[in-house]
């Protein structure tokens, strides 16, 4: 099995700052890639903006504002936010960088060279807002108003000379992929919504613009602009160095192993993307996960409807990991889901603080009363000791292969269950009635101690720095964090001396 794991975000669009739904989509990807990498893979995280097209040109029009000029102030505020996120991203690519416009160039001039793109002329609804193309059976009419009827954007009527992808020609080896690589999209009900729209027929796609100049050039007619979704979706092999199919990068990492996505952009990554990687030769990403949306009330956010969550207004009251955790944990993954105040505070007194940081403080606190902060020296393991931590080997494969499948609901819930368990049994064990029982009282702590330090590997991925600042306790580093060692219990070393932490979550006082 190759021990290389490649994941994506989407690029976004920089026509506004970032909002809650991209860093929703960053930080789930964040918690894949750090999975991974402590499993053991070597892995390559990639996010970035899509800076081309009709929807950025007008943007940068609407405030007087060169579209170059626009996109490098609006892409630094993504960028920022991939580190207030602690986004452990391995590249930030521009689509306006040169490596990503030769990257395109190339897979344009394949394309051409063999035949998979014809001019012709293009009559039809686009919708600036989703860079999409709209059959009629697409669109409604709303108040006078024409709209795309999946996501509500207005459309209007477009007709120009245009380059054409001859898309109708992989209606059946799509089909045919979908069947032979059942896992390629997930969730399971948008696999068939993909499936279903194939099986409606394919049109050819037009695959370039004319009447507006912000994009890349198509090489042998500069008249026309490549259409952004063949320009955006490439940066996935861009940021691998390609065409350089030879270089080390894009060896071990091409096909990408997870390409995450929102639901909205499902079409152009499930049908497009792999259409267009089929004509070039070129393998095809293993994975394509849509996942729902963060509603506004009962609506997606999105800067067209004005209702926009700002991700850093809620990190200022309540810090990182806080929402990194309530996001990861009651959005149930695959699902719409939204942010309630409420829950989030809850999550914070509740999960954060009263069962995951005050068993740390808890057992520390015990241990440095009454064993001078020392692991203890012996131990001897009784049925209650073992079943707790068998717990952990038992799960272990499980828990590998819910991730595998992106089932994150399970990794959660496993996490909750284990830290309900580890304060009930430091709980029922009553360490501090059994202060003439030494062995007794090693065994407990030790175990204690033990369910501490995989907690806190499990919850690495989820709020890094928290689980950082708990691992401190046992001297454990970052880059020693290792997902496989749960299921051993002899990690720690006896009579070391552990570190005393910092409190870990500050609860919300609901009075405020
Ligand atoms: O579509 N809830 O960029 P974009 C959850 N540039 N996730 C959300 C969300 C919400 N309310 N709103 C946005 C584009 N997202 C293209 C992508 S990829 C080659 C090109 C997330 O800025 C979600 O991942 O509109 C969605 O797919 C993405 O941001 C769309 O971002």
């Amino acid at each position: 099995m190759s021990k290389n794991f490649y994941i994506t975000t989407p690029i976004y669009y920089p026509s506004a700052k970032p909002h809650m739904g991209h860093a929703y989509s960053s930080i789930v990807a964040d918690f894949f890639a750090r999975f991974k990498k402590i499993q053991g893979f070597n892995v390559f995280f990639l996010t970035g903006t899509d800076e081309h097209g009709q929807k950025i040109q007008r943007a940068a029009r609407d405030k007087n504002m060169d579209p170059l000029a626009f996109c490098d102030e609006i892409s630094k505020t993504f960028r920022d936010l991939s580190k207030t996120l602690n986004l452990s991203n391995n590249d930030f690519i521009r689509t306006t960088e040169n490596r990503h416009v030769k990257s395109v160039t190339n897979l344009w001039n394949i394309l051409e060279k063999k035949d998979e793109i014809y001019l012709s002329k293009y009559s039809g609804w686009y919708s600036v807002s989703d860079e999409a193309f709209y059959s009629d059976d697409e669109i409604k009419n709303e108040n006078g108003k024409k709209t795309s009827l999946t996501s509500g954007s207005s459309v209007e009527w477009v007709e120009e000379e245009s380059y054409f992808f001859r898309l109708s020609k992989w209606e059946k080896p799509l089909l045919k992929f979908y069947s032979e690589n059942p896992d390629f999209i997930l969730p399971e009900s948008r696999k068939n919504e993909v499936i279903s729209f194939v099986k409606r027929g394919l049109k050819d796609l037009s695959v370039s613009r004319k009447s507006f100049s912000w994009g890349i050039k198509v090489p042998s007619n500069s008249e026309h602009v490549i259409y952004v979704w063949l320009d955006a979706l490439t940066n996935y092999i861009s940021a691998l160095n390609y065409p350089d199919e030879k270089n080390k990068l894009y060896k071990d990492f091409w096909p990408a192993s997870l390409h995450l996505i929102g639901k909205d952009i499902l079409r152009f990554h499930a049908i497009y993307w792999p259409a267009f990687l089929l004509a070039a030769n070129i393998p095809l990403p293993k994975r394509v996960y849509g996942h729902g949306w963060i509603l506004s009330g009962e609506e997606k956010m999105s800067k067209s409807k004005d209702n926009i969550l700002d991700p850093l207004e809620i990190i200022n009251i309540y810090g990182l990991d806080p929402l990194r955790y309530y996001l990861i944990k009651e959005v149930s993954f695959g699902n719409d889901g939204n942010i309630s105040k409420e829950k989030l505070e809850n999550c914070i007194n509740s999960d954060l603080a009263n069962n995951y940081g005050n068993l740390c403080q808890r057992v520390l606190s015990f241990i440095e009363k009454n064993l001078e902060l020392k692991i203890p020296s012996s131990y001897n393991l009784i049925n209650d000791d073992k079943n707790i931590l068998k717990i952990y080997e038992d799960s272990f494969e499980k828990i590998i292969d819910s991730i595998d499948r992106q089932n994150i609901n399970f990794y959660v819930n496993f996490i909750q269950e284990q830290l309900f368990s580890a304060n009930k049994y430091f709980n029922d064990q009553e360490p501090w009635k059994k202060k003439d029982d030494q062995s007794r009282l090693n065994t407990i702590l030790y175990v204690s101690l033990e369910l501490i330090r995989k907690i806190s590997i499990l919850l690495y991925p989820i709020i890094p720095n928290s689980s950082l600042k708990a691992l401190k306790m046992f001297n454990i580093k970052e880059d020693k964090i290792d997902f496989n060692s749960i299921k051993f219990h002899e990690n720690l070393k006896k009579n070391d001396k552990l570190n005393k932490i910092s409190i870990m979550f500050k609860k919300v006082d609901r009075n405020d």
